[in-house]
């Protein structure tokens, strides 16, 4: 489908060189551009002082850490960090004119680009079932509306509440509070797009979901693996941590079908060396694999290990380690033997020397750490190449020390404290237990509805009121004519929304959009100014609070909306006091401490300059599992080749995107400029395929239910990607992804793997 209508390939699109580098000068002027036409010197002077400053506001992109407090630069933050933050603090409004002005209909026929650019939500809108238009209602109006809709359901299952990782702890504990009181766990959250698999992987083989390192960890490693991840562009301070690790004398082994220009090179714009000079190489090694081949690389590794062991008994594995820490080794060594090197190889797609001059360095390296990310999670093998870094982390005890570790990089700047505050659909007994004793209910226990599971609900109309605490849920989603549909049979959806998005045109028969105050504003209740916490990728837990005046005198705060829709729908039945927690956010914190372990005396430890770091048992060689041991797994794989014609398509973000928000066309360091609509193809593949550079191709996927799926018009550019693999941006592919294409286990759309051919299409 041409979804959104009107997105032609654009006849503006060039295509030049991609970069061989990221940051520099560029990326301060493109941040500056973009933030200026945003809105005025004086805002942006504002956001981009107090971005990740110690009481400032924490960057609202992605989940990077903060160097401890008395080493953060003036301007801690990246080109991206403050395309972000002036994204959210635009000096553009959307006001109910805007919404007599334009139907639902004709918004829904806008890009997604467009309906960002038009600013931010400043008043409560709904859409009846009998209008094309949003119109105005107040806010007592708009909660009574939801609340009526909600406590008329035959069942509270027949609700979701979807979490995007934006949200602050404060705001979501009080969500699932509610969702639980109102008798659901159907809790689906964008995690379960994102590092669910990371987390089913971690949890069973190590007893926690969460990454064991910590920035200084990253600056004492030895050797680094960057995998299936885009640094220069998702998480650009990032490459200041490599920077500084390399200095230190690490090395990186980059691991990617693309050569991002992140992982070649960088050139810190806060060092006259990365502004004059060449920069910092990153990647020392660069492994070029094809698509899902991460498990195979892994078993290879493993396997080299294991044999290098053989000829030098006690130089290799960390014998000690494996006694006392680990279970299951002789199970693991047996399996790790018997995979052939013929399939690693054909997987992969990589020479045997690359493999062993990789293991190489393993073996010369004391302390090793994996990164990783979407390349790895978005497959359907994602959870067992999990498990299957942590083997390779195991057999040489990288775990539990200094310098190493598993290191899952997190996307959205709140989307690991979401999880730590109870947002999850199988939230385990413990908790639930602490919840009933905090609050005085009975949660319930059968485990709720994750995100698909929610599209599929909603379709087959067992769920019928859909709730977004911030996120863009059709967009985020695979499967996007599927969704849709679902989403329009839902009798109501409602959206606690900064900016207007294509959630806000795909709708149920009622809709509510419930504008909410943003990270950058100040949220003043009746016991003063407040401010509400963070945690990062590396389990640091801040405070963050606004400095600007909020976008309009309307909007409410999401711990405010969250606790009048409460106090409506549940009219007193559990003793929650909702009210006290709108006017003080510090009563919600005494709450989390009593509720979640690592917590305790919440508000006074997280004021301290860099807040709380959670402590992570596994870096105390204490192992949650059902050993009480880190578990060695022995993980089978099925070769998943594309039939003859066919590509695997991994869909992923350009440089100028905040996930389902594009902000320009662009892409700079790939090269790709004034259109969106591209599939990068390796050039041999085009050859093979017999497709011209720049020709108009349709994306068909293929898969087993003879539904098709096709993105209209796409142009093909030449790219060095590995064989085999195609690229393409999200959202516009996401039509592409059957909703029934998981992850084993984990049930994570396989946003990376959608096997599809090109089909030549007529220019008009
Ligand atoms: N500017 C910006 N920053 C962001 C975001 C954004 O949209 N814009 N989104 C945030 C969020 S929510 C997230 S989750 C993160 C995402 O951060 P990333 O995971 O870096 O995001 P993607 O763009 O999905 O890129 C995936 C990378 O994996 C590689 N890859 C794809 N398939 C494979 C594979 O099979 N094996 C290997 N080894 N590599 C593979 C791709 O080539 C690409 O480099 O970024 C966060 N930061
Ligand atoms: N094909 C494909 N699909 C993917 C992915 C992929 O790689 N490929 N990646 C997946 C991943 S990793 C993720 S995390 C999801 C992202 O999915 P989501 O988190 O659902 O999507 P976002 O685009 O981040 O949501 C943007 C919207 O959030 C709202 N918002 C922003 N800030 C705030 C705030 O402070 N408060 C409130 N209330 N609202 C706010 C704005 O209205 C904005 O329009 O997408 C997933 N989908
Ligand atoms: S690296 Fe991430 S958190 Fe840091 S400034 Fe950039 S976008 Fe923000
Ligand atoms: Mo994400």
């Amino acid at each position: 489908m041409k979804n959104p209508a009107s997105e032609e390939p654009d006849e503006r699109l060039t295509v030049t060189k991609p970069k061989e580098w990221a940051a520099g000068v560029p990326a301060v002027t493109h941040a500056l551009e973009y933030s200026l036409d945003q809105t005025s010197v004086s805002r942006v002077g504002t956001t981009l002082l107090s971005i990740n400053q110690v009481n400032g506001i924490d960057c609202p992109g992605c989940a990077w850490a903060d160097p401890s407090p008395g080493h953060r630069q003036l301007n801690e933050y990246c080109e991206n960090g403050a395309k972000h933050i002036n994204d959210e603090a635009t000096s553009r409004r959307i006001t109910s004119d805007f919404f007599r002005r334009y139907s639902v209909s004709d918004l829904n026929q806008r890009s997604d680009l467009w309906l960002n650019q038009q600013g931010r939500l400043t008043e409560p809108m709904v859409k009846r079932p009998d209008s094309d238009h949003y119109e105005p209602i107040s806010w007592p109006d708009a909660l009574g509306l939801l609340a009526g809709e909600l406590k008329g359901l035959d069942s509270p299952d027949e609700a979701a509440f979807y979490t995007s990782g934006r949200v602050s702890n404060e705001a979501a504990f009080l969500l699932q509070l509610f969702a639980r009181a109102f008798g659901t766990n159907n809790l689906p959250d964008c995690s379960n797009l994102c590092h669910e698999s990371s987390g089913f992987a971690l949890a069973e083989t190590l007893g926690t979901g969460k990454g064991t390192v910590s920035l200084e960890d990253i600056y004492h490693a030895d050797l680094i693996f960057l995998v299936g991840q885009n640094p220069g562009t998702n998480h650009p301070r990032q490459l200041s941590a490599l920077e500084e690790a390399k200095h230190n004398g690490a090395r990186v082994i980059a691991v990617n079908p693309l050569p991002e220009a992140g992982l070649m090179r960088f050139k810190n714009p806060q060092k006259p060396r990365g502004i004059v000079g060449r920069g910092v190489q990153i990647a020392d090694r660069f492994l070029q694999i094809r698509s899902g081949g991460d498990l195979a690389l892994f078993q290879g590794m493993n396997r080299l290990l294991l044999e290098a062991e053989d000829v030098r008994p006690g130089a290799v594995l960390d014998h000690d380690f494996i006694r006392s820490n680990t279970s299951g080794f002789e199970e693991f060594s047996r399996h790790a033997r018997t995979i052939a090197w013929e399939d690693i190889l054909a997987a992969t797609g990589l020479a045997r020397e690359e493999i062993e001059q990789a293991a190489d360095d393993v073996m010369r390296s004391e302390r090793v750490i994996v990164c990783w990310a979407m390349g790895v999670t978005q497959h359907r093998h994602a959870v067992p190449t999990v498990r299957e870094i942590v083997n390779f982390l195991l057999l040489r005890g990288n775990l539990s020390k200094p310098g190493a570790g598993a290191c899952p990089v997190r996307g959205h700047s709140n989307v690991q404290g979401d999880r730590t505050m109870g947002v999850w659909e199988r939230m385990p007994d413990s908790f639930l237990d602490g919840l009933r004793k905090e609050f005085g209910f009975e949660p319930p226990r059968a485990h709720g509805v994750d995100a698909v599971n929610a599209i599929r609900g909603m379709r087959d109309g067992r769920i019928k009121v859909f709730v977004g605490a911030a996120g863009n849920f059709v967009r985020a989603t695979p499967d996007s004519e599927v969704t849709e549909d679902a989403m329009r049979r839902c009798s109501l959806t409602a959206h606690i929304s900064t900016k207007l998005n294509r959630s806000h045109t795909v709708c149920g028969r009622t809709a509510l959009i419930l504008p909410a105050l943003g990270r950058t504003e100040r949220d003043i209740q009746v016991t003063g100014e407040q401010f509400v916490t963070v945690e990062d990728s590396m389990s640091e837990v801040h405070t963050t609070q606004g400095r600007l005046e909020p976008a309009s005198r309307t909007l409410l705060s999401e711990v405010a909306i969250i606790c009048r829709l409460a106090r409506l729908t549940l009219d007193g039945e559990a003793d929650i006091p909702w009210d006290q927690f709108e006017g003080d956010y510090g009563l919600i914190r005494d709450r989390i401490s009593n509720v979640i372990p690592g917590f305790q005396h919440f508000n006074r430890r997280v004021v301290r300059p860099g807040g709380i770091r959670l402590p992570n048992p596994v870096n105390e060689g204490v192992f949650h599992t059902r050993t009480e041991k880190a578990l060695f797994t022995c993980n089978a794989w099925q070769m998943s080749e594309a039939p003859e014609g066919h590509l695997v398509l991994q869909t992923l973000r350009s440089h100028d995107q905040w996930n389902t928000i594009p902000y320009t066309d662009n892409d700079r360091y790939r090269g790709i400029h004034g259109s969106r609509r591209v599939v990068l193809v390796n050039p041999q593949d085009l050859s093979r395929l017999a497709l011209a550079e720049g020709q108009l191709v349709d994306l068909v996927s293929v898969w087993g239910d003879g539904l098709e799926r096709r993105a209209e018009g796409f142009r093909t550019v030449p790219y060095p990607t590995a064989l085999g693999c195609a690229a393409a941006y999200y959202p516009e592919t996401n039509v592409l992804v059957p909703l029934d294409s998981v992850a084993e286990i984990s049930n994570q759309p396989t946003f990376k793997g959608v096997v599809v051919r090109l089909e030549p299409a007529a220019e008009e």
